[in-house]
């Protein structure tokens, strides 16, 4: 089981409640396609992806980003149980979607570069710390139900 230590605890609870949700979960999302494009395929009926531009426009992409950023926020008030918490959405992954579970480590290390962008100085290097166990607990427990 993972532990998290008070300070831990306290630099994610800290800068999630400073977090623009939407802003940052499409900014993720749009970065994940634009730096890697072959994680394109997953989201063909997205309309079009065809250009930094578009993507970064696209309405869908901005939803789904908020969606699964919004997602990540059971695993900040489930620190203790990111497992359990994700264990449905790690199988839906797997058997429905097909997703590669390498591209929810890259999805976590884009994260952090978009948190390193809003947060600037505030996000230090404990606060990078801590993030960067926390989104590699998630990609850990995506993963889970892959067989
Ligand atoms: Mg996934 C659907 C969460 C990474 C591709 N993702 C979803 C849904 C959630 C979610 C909550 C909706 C589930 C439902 O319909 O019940 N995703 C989620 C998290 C993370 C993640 C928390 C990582 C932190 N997803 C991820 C990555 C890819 C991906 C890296 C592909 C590169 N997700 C994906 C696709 C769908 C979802 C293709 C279905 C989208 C749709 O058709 O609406």
């Amino acid at each position: 089981m993972v532990h998290w230590t008070a300070e831990e605890k306290q630099l994610i609870s800290s800068l999630w409640g400073k977090l623009d949700v939407e802003q940052c979960g499409a900014e993720a999302l749009a970065r994940l396609l634009i730096v890697y494009p072959w994680t394109q395929r997953f989201f063909a009926n997205f309309g079009n992806l065809s250009s930094p531009t578009a993507i970064l426009g696209n309405p869908m992409v901005r939803a789904h980003g908020k969606r699964v950023l919004t997602s990540l926020g059971e695993a900040v008030r489930n620190l203790d149980n990111i497992k359990g918490t994700f264990s449905k959405l790690s199988e839906l992954h797997c058997e429905k979607l097909h997703v590669d579970p390498e591209n929810f480590r890259l999805l976590g290390d884009i994260l952090i570069i978009v948190l390193a962008s809003h947060f600037a100085r505030d996000f230090t290097p404990a606060c990078q710390f801590a993030w960067q166990k926390l989104v590699n607990v998630v990609a850990h427990a995506l993963s889970h139900k892959y067989h």
